[in-house]
C-alpha cells in the first residue's frame, strides 16, 4: 500500500508541531506549505534530517504551490494571522476569511479527495467558510477545537484527583469561545460522573467550578504565558488524533466542530459535537441528552457562532 499524504497548510508554530508527530508516527508523506518563502522548506529539511535518527521513512518537502499538495489524503489547516493589538476580533474574521478562500480553492483544485481539518481562528466560522469555498462535501471538512479544550478539561480533572488521563473522559463541546460548553454530567473520572465525584468528596462544588472556568479559558491562559503566540503542542496533537482516526478508520467518536443538520436543533452550522470519525469523514454525530441548563448554555454559544457566520457572509458576498 502507498504511503498516505498529509498537506499542512499553514507552517508556523502549529504546522511545525504537525509534522514532527506526524513524522515520528509515520502516519504518512508530510507536505508542509507557506505563503513564507523558505520556512516550510526549513522546518521540513530540519525535520528530514531528523528521520534516521528515530527511523522514520516518511518524506517531509516545504512548498509554496498548491500544485505540491496534489492528491492529499488529509489537509490540516492552520494557515492565517493571529490577533495583533489594536486589530478587532471582525478585523481578524476578514483577513482570515481570505486566508480561507485562498486554502479552500486550492484544496478544491489539488486535493477534493482529502479529508480537510481545519485549526484557524474563529474556528467554528472558519471551517464553515473552508467548507463553502472548497466545495468538499461536508463530512469531509471538519474542525478541530474540542478534542483540545477537552484534554485541557481532562488534564485539570487528573491534576486534581490523582487519576491518571487514561481513565478520564471529559467533553467539552459547543463553540470554540469562551462559550464553550464543558460537559460536567457527561464527564468521567474512573467511570463516575463528575456531580458523583463532589457527593463522594473528591473534590468540592467551587473546585469543580474553577475546573470549568480554567478550561474555558484555557486558551488565554497559554498566551498569558508564552507572551509571543498560542498554544501549539496541545492543539497539534489533537488533530492529529482526528487525522489518525480518519486514516485508520478507527471510528473514535471525538468532540469535533462538525457540520450540524437537525443534530442538537443546530441546522446549517459547524459546532463542537461528539463526532464518529472513520474512513468516510465526520461519519456520525452523536447526541448526549441535554438537560434545561445545558441546553441552553449550547444554544448561546451556537448563537455566537452564527453571527460570526453572518459576519462572514456580509464580508464576502459570495458566501
Ligand atoms: O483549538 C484551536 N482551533 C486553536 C486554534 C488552538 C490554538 C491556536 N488556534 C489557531 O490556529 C490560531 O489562532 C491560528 O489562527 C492558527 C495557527 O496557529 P499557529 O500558532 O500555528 O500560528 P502561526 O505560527 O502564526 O502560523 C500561521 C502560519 C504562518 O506561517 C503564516 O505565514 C501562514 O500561516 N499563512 C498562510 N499560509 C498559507 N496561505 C496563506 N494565505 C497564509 N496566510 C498566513
Amino acid at each position: 500500500m502507498a504511503r498516505k499524504k498529509i498537506a499542512l497548510i499553514g507552517s508556523g508554530m502549529i504546522g511545525g508541531t504537525l509534522a514532527h508527530v506526524a513524522a515520528r508516527e509515520e502516519l504518512g508523506d508530510v507536505v508542509l506549505f507557506d505563503i513564507a518563502e523558505g520556512l516550510p522548506q526549513g522546518k521540513a529539511l530540519d525535520l528530514a534530517e531528523s528521520t534516521p535518527v528515530y527511523n522514520s521513512s516518511v518524506s517531509l518537502k516545504g512548498a509554496n504551490a498548491y500544485e505540491d499538495i496534489a492528491g492529499a489524503d488529509v489537509c490540516i489547516v492552520t494557515a492565517g494571522v493571529p490577533r495583533k493589538p489594536g486589530m478587532s476580533r471582525d478585523d481578524l474574521l476578514g483577513i482570515n476569511l481570505k486566508v480561507m478562500k485562498a486554502v479552500g480553492e486550492g484544496i478544491k483544485a489539488h486535493a477534493p479527495n482529502a479529508f480537510v481539518i481545519c485549526i484557524t481562528n474563529p474556528l467554528d466560522a472558519m471551517v464553515w467558510a473552508l467548507q463553502q469555498f472548497s466545495g468538499l462535501p461536508a463530512n469531509k471538512v471538519v474542525g478541530m477545537a474540542g478534542v483540545l479544550d477537552s484534554s485541557r478539561f481532562a488534564y485539570f480533572l487528573s491534576e486534581k484527583t490523582g487519576v491518571s488521563v487514561a481513565d478520564i473522559h471529559a467533553w467539552t463541546l459547543a463553540g470554540h469561545g469562551d462559550s464553550m460548553v464543558p460537559m460536567v454530567r457527561h464527564s468521567t473520572v474512573g467511570g463516575l460522573p463528575l456531580p458523583q465525584l463532589v457527593k463522594q468528596g473528591w473534590m468540592t462544588q467551587e473546585e469543580l467550578d474553577a475546573i470549568v472556568d480554567r478550561t474555558r479559558k484555557g486558551g488565554g491562559e497559554i498566551v498569558a504565558l508564552l507572551k509571543t503566540g498560542s498554544a501549539y503542542y496541545a492543539p497539534a496533537e489533537s488533530a492529529i488524533a482526528m487525522a489518525k482516526s480518519y486514516l485508520k478508520d478507527q471510528k473514535r467518536v471525538l468532540p469535533a466542530a462538525a457540520f450540524c443538520q437537525g443534530e442538537y436543533g443546530v441546522d446549517g452550522l459547524y459546532v463542537g459535537v461528539p463526532t464518529l470519525i472513520g474512513a468516510e469523514g465526520a461519519e456520525k454525530i452523536v447526541e448526549f441528552d441535554f438537560n434545561d441548563a445545558e441546553q441552553e448554555m449550547f444554544n448561546t454559544s451556537v448563537e455566537a457562532v452564527g453571527g460570526l457566520v453572518d459576519a462572514c457572509k456580509d464580508i464576502d458576498s459570495s458566501l
